[in-house]
């Protein structure tokens, strides 16, 4: 199974990725759990470049194909060989954040960014996708809450840029229903893992049967 993490800055995805990892490993799946951008050498370099408030004059198209070469590096490299291998990938962001960030975010045409996002992913989609939805506000507290108190360059975006990646991701979820399921992310960390089981059991089983 393939499944991925999304939501806007601090909405609680790799905690839970981690605590769907441990459940697989419990069952005796073999998981291999990666991170956008990044999960790859060249990826991390590219994750530098896209953080890094140095890097505050990037203009939105290059900021697109950055993300989209990371993504086209740990797609071919690392989803795919793990995917044939039968092992079980959990990923923290995929190309729905493109979608949601340069897409509803930034105001770049979505045509455009989808017929990247396939070039991207050569069609590698997720069974499953995790959308945990935070307003703004919830998002801005857990972050005041974090120890190093830093604040890289996608997350210095103001108000309005996050409420549309939030509506954007809830648009996603309205167009593939069942690909995308959402799930309030101001619930318990173990209220959200419950629902999160309970929904890759679900389709777990679906995907048996089929
Ligand atoms: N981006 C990425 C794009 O613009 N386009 C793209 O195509 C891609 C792939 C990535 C940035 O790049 C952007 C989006 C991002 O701005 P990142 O550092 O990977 O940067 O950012 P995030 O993915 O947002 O990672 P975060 O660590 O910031 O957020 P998470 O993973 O959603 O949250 P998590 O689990 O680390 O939890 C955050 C805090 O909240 C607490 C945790 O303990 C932690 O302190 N928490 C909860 N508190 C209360 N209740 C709960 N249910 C909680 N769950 C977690």
């Amino acid at each position: 199974m393939f499944i991925s993490f999304e939501g806007i800055d601090f909405a609680g995805k790799t905690t839970q990725l981690e605590k769907l990892r441990a459940w697989f490993e419990e069952r005796g799946e073999n998981v291999e759990t990666l991170r956008e951008p990044g999960g790859t050498a060249l990826g991390e370099r590219i994750r530098e470049l896209l953080l890094s408030a140095a890097h505050e004059d990037m203009t939105e198209s290059a900021e697109l194909f950055l993300f989209s070469a990371a993504r086209a590096q740990l797609t071919r490299a690392k989803i795919e060989p793990a995917l044939r291998d039968g092992r079980v990938v959990l990923i923290d962001r995929y190309y729905d954040s493109t979608t949601a960030y340069q897409g509803y975010g930034r105001g770049l045409p979505l045509d455009e960014i989808e017929i990247l996002n396939r070039a991207a992913t050569g069609g590698t989609n997720p069974d499953l996708t995790f959308i945990l939805d935070l307003d703004f506000d919830a998002s801005r507290r857990r972050q005041a809450e974090r120890d190093d108190g830093a604040t890289d360059r996608i997350e210095s975006a103001d108000r309005d840029f996050f409420e549309r990646v939030r509506n954007g991701y809830l648009t996603i979820a309205d167009d593939e229903p069942d690909r995308a399921r959402v799930i309030d992310a101001t619930g318990s960390i173990e209220t959200i893992h419950e629902i999160v089981v309970r929904e890759t059991e679900r389709r777990y089983a679906e995907r048996k049967n089929s």
